[in-house]
């Protein structure tokens, strides 16, 4: 298996409930590593961007509102599969059904209050990579 690169976001509910480091010595412990990291407090502009592949879906609004509510930790996350093992660890998106162990089961409050984000293919994963970070902010 080829070693990889992710996109990871640490989400408001959890920065806001400092739980930044909980969650990432979860990515830690799950096989991955943090090649780069930044908080961040998003603009608008910036979480309509990110999201614009919901736009049309019911909760666009509510899910922009949210990420922009507070800071939030964007990370690069490198390891063997890195998508889908961050995927693995990060659990459902609605923590309801999401497996024990994981970081949404153990710590998020809702489906939308879901304390991370990760790529889901390795073409999103480049895109927003690219999205939040300069290659010289990326150390791997
Ligand atoms: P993510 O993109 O954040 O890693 O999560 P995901 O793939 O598991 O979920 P996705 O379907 O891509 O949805 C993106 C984020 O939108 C919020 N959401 N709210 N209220 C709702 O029904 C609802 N559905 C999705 C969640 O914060 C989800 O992570
Ligand atoms: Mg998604």
């Amino acid at each position: 298996m080829a070693v990889t690169r992710t996109f990871s976001i640490i989400k408001p509910d959890a920065t806001r409930r400092n739980l930044t480091g909980a969650v990432t010595k979860m990515l830690e412990e799950a096989g991955l590593r943090v090649v780069a990291s930044k908080r961040i407090h998003m603009t608008k502009d910036q979480a309509e961007g990110f999201y614009a592949v919901h736009k049309e879906r019911p909760f666009f609004g509510e899910l922009v509102e949210f990420m922009i509510s507070e800071p939030v930790v964007v990370q690069v996350l490198e390891g063997e599969d890195a998508v889908a093992r961050n995927r693995d660890i990060m659990g459902a998106t609605n923590p309801a059904d999401a497996a024990e162990g994981t970081i949404r089961k153990t710590h998020a409050l809702s489906i939308g209050e879901n304390s991370v984000h990760g790529s889901d293919s390795d073409e999103n994963a480049a895109i927003e990579i690219a999205y939040f970070f300069k290659d010289e902010e990326i150390v791997g």
